[in-house]
This record gives structure tokens, sequence and C-alpha cells, in this order.
């Protein structure tokens, strides 16, 4: 069945997370809401009509004192009738008002339905309606924010842009096809290959900014590596602040990989410890130290610990040879003790003492701004894309570059509009214009309840 069929139906469900709370929502939507849910409200002070947008505090039958929010069609989260219920936060209480409405002959909502239905009412497009689910499920400040960013239209603009963008360009492939004979040149060929160089670099930008958003739900992964005992665990434990490894004085005390997530500036990093690395016979060693090496190579960041109070070693040169080509930070650690090593090898070591807590805010900041560093992510427009998104982008950048092809190869017409319209398919994807059933299914039930 098509998904605009179900909404002749009425929905209902509990809109706040499960559990007590101070206060819980009851949300129906659909044709029947008002008329539904109004039959079992009674007001404290009498009023003949209970008016659209204004709280109406009253009875919920007689099971809770409740107020009663009822949002006139078409301006509601759902571009339908809405009622909201908002009672006392007990699942006990809410759960009764449910089945209230559902002996009116509401239906239980399925997850992600009302935002579902705010999208097929053309409320929201579907880039706006996963950055709904984003925004509820992000992890930090900064996620949260590029959420809301692309709920307010940050990527549907773009996409939008860069579509009517192919379309124009389209308009003049498609009419020296329909009209070779007229021999109507309203583009010369270099001026279509301008314009379609000018769509590549443009959805290679939007594809940046995609990377950003990618960076801040999944965050940067942080290898802390070194030869043995110069105090990787410590530095780890003190970046998280609790004693999350183990710290002894013997080479070779971490076997495995511990790791945990901090936020630096609102940006999710994922501190790695690793075993130390050295030529070790020992059978469990060795294999931490195999898992060491692949930490280290899949890194985005790397801190190279060197242990201020022993002299630089072959061990540390072996690891150094590993870490001197990825994007890494050296940190001298025991820079409390007396100094041995000899740091002049360095451009800019960072010295800390993991054990004092010393030097860490200025390790923090020297972590900032690599993370800045990479690909100058910061400056390009924030929107959180996901895997469907970054698909759909990547399919649109081959279909794009393949225009730009049989522009250059001077193909006809008929060549480079496929591609064209292959590129305008793929970006459709993205807000939804060109989304079958299956997928829009797939993408709402991802969704909590009542969402
Ligand atoms: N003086 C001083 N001692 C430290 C410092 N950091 C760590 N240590 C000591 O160095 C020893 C080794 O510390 P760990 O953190 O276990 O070192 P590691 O690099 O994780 O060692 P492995 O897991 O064996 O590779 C412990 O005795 C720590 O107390 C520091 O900043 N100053
Ligand atoms: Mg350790």
């Amino acid at each position: 069945m098509s998904s605009r069929a179900h909404l002749e139906e009425t929905i209902v469900a509990i809109a706040t997370p499960p559990g007590e709370g101070a206060v819980g929502i009851v949300r129906v939507s659909g044709p029947d809401a008002f008329a539904f849910a109004k039959k079992h409200f009674a007001p404290i002070r009498k009023v003949d009509l209970i008016p659209p947008f204004v709280p109406v505090l009253g009875d919920f039958d007689s099971i809770d004192q409740v107020l009663f929010f009822y949002y006139q069609a078409p301006r509601s989260y759902t571009g339908e009738e809405v009622v909201e219920i908002h009672g006392h936060g007990s699942p006990v209480v809410l759960r009764q008002i449910v089945q209230v409405l559902l002996k009116e002959g509401a239906r239980l909502a399925e997850p992600g339905e009302f935002t579902k239905r705010a999208f097929l009412n053309g409320k929201l497009d579907l880039a706006q309606a996963e950055a709904v689910s984003a925004l509820i499920a992000s992890k930090t400040e900064l996620a949260a924010r590029a959420s809301l960013a692309q709920l307010e239209g940050s990527l549907s603009r773009q996409i939008e842009q860069l579509r009517q963008q192919i379309l124009e360009m389209f308009v003049y492939v498609e009419a020296a096809i329909d009209y070779p004979e007229e021999d109507i040149e309203l583009l010369s060929q270099g001026q279509l290959q301008e314009k379609a160089e000018g769509l590549v670099k443009k959805i290679q930008e939007i594809r940046k900014g995609a990377q950003y958003g990618k960076l801040l739900n999944e965050g940067i992964v942080v290898a802390i590596v070194g030869k043995p005992n110069v105090g990787k665990s410590s530095l780890l434990n003190a970046l998280l602040n609790e004693e999350r490894a183990i710290v002894t004085p013997i080479p070779g005390t971490t076997r495995d990989i511990v790791s945990d997530t901090v936020s630096i500036e609102g940006i999710p990093v994922k501190l790695v410890d690793t075993a130390g690395i050295r030529d070790s016979q020992e059978i469990v060693e060795k294999e931490g130290i195999k898992r060491s090496v692949k930490v280290l190579e899949q890194a985005d960041i790397v801190l190279f610990v060197c242990d201020a109070s022993s002299e630089w070693s072959e061990e540390d040169q072996q690891i150094w040879k590993r870490v001197e080509t990825k994007n890494s930070l050296v940190v001298i650690n025991k820079s409390d003790l007396k100094l041995k090593l000899d740091d002049s090898r360095f451009d800019s070591p960072i010295k800390v003492s993991a054990e004092k807590k010393e030097g860490l805010d200025r390790l923090h900041q020297s972590l900032l701004s690599s993370i800045q560093g990479a690909e100058g992510l910061f400056s390009h427009e924030q929107y959180v894309v996901n895997l469907r998104h970054e698909e759909a982008m990547r399919r649109a950048e081959a279909s794009l570059e393949k225009t730009l092809e049989a522009l250059k190869e001077g193909l006809s017409g008929e060549f480079v509009a496929v591609d064209m319209r292959a590129a305008l398919d793929d970006l459709g994807e993205i807000v939804g214009q060109t989304t079958t059933d299956d997928i829009l299914n797939q993408i709402f039930s991802t969704f909590c309840i009542g969402k």
C-alpha cells in the first residue's frame, strides 16, 4: 500500500521517553484527532469552544489533569489536525490516555510516523525529516547544532540549488536534441563544459561539508602510541580524567586496546590507548602489539608518546618511522623528571606530565588545531549526512563527471542528457523527490515511536 493511503487514519502515541517524568505527552494526529480527544476533555473553566494554539487546563476523563493543546491543520508538526495532551509523567496514566483514544478509533503510531506525515504533507523534506532523528540522537553540542541547521534546510538548500543548476543546463541540452535542425546554438560546447565543471565542483563542495557532518557523528580517532612504559595509559587516564586503563611500572602492562570518547569543543574524540610497541616474543604481548600497529595505521591523528627521562632509543626510532607520515603530535611525557631526551629532533613537541596532570591544556589545544586543520573542515556549511545521503551524493558526482566527459568527447545531446537525468534523480533521493515507498518506510522505521 502506498504511504499516502494511511493518511486517512488518526494515529496516537506517547511522545515522551519511557519511564517517569515531570510531564508526559500523548500526541494524536489525523483527521479525527481533535474530535476524538475533545470528547474526553473537560476544561476547568467552562468554554464553549476549545481554541487552537492555546493551552487549556482540564481533566482528561478522570485519568489525569492535563494541558490540552490543539494545533489546527495545517499549522501543526504533521500538517494535520494534532492534539497534544500534556499530563503528569506517569507511564500508567499516559497509557490509559492512549487506550481511551484507541477505543475512539485511533490506532497506534508506527516509529517515526508523525515525522513521515510531516514529510508526506510537505512540511519537511526528507533530509530535514532525517535531521529530526539525527538531532534526537546527537551526542555532542556541535552535532546537535549541525542537525538543527540541516533541519532548518542547510543541506536541502544546497541540493536544491544544485538541482536547479542541472535543470537549467538540461534545458539547453534538450533543446539541442529536440531541435537539431533549427541549429539553435544556445550555448557553445565550451560554455556547456564550463557549466558542467561548475556542477562537479559544487557537488564536491557539498560532499566536503558532508565529511564534516560525518566527523561530528562518528568522531575523530586519536591513537596513543609509543614504546612500553612511556606513560600512554597514564596519558589516556589523564585526558579522560578517570582511571580507565591499568598503569604499572612494568613495561608491557597494556595488552589490549582500551578506548573511550571525550568531547573536545563539541567534537567527539575517541582516544585509543595501545600496547607499547617493541620487539616481543611473548605471545599475548605480540598480539597486542599487532593490534597497536593496526590502530596506528587507521587513526585520524596519532599521539606519539616519548619519555622525557630516558634517551632516544632504537625502539622510539622504529615507531617514529611509522608515525612520521601520519597526522601526528609528539608528546613528551614525564617532563616532571630530569630531561634526558634530546627533544630538538622534533618541530614542536608538547611537554606534559600525565602523572602531575601538567601541560594537558596545551595538548588539548594542539589536538583541536590538528582536528580543525584536517581539510579546513570548519569553514563549511554544516549538515549531518547519513550513509544514504553519502551514497546518493557519490552517485550524483559520478554522473556529473560522466556528463562532463561526454561533453568533452563531443558526444551527442542524448548521451549527455542520460547522465544529467541520473544526477537529478540521485539528488532528488536526498530530499525525497524521487524516493520509493520502500525507502521511505525503511528511513522512518529507524525513528522512535512518537516522533
Ligand atoms: N614521573 C612520572 N611518571 C609517570 C608519568 N606518566 C606515567 N608515569 C609512570 O610510568 C609508568 C608507566 O606508565 P603507564 O601509563 O603504564 O605506561 P604505558 O606507556 O601505558 O606502558 P605499557 O602499557 O607497558 O606500554 C608508571 O609507573 C607510571 O606511574 C609522568 O608524567 N611522570
Ligand atoms: Mg599502558
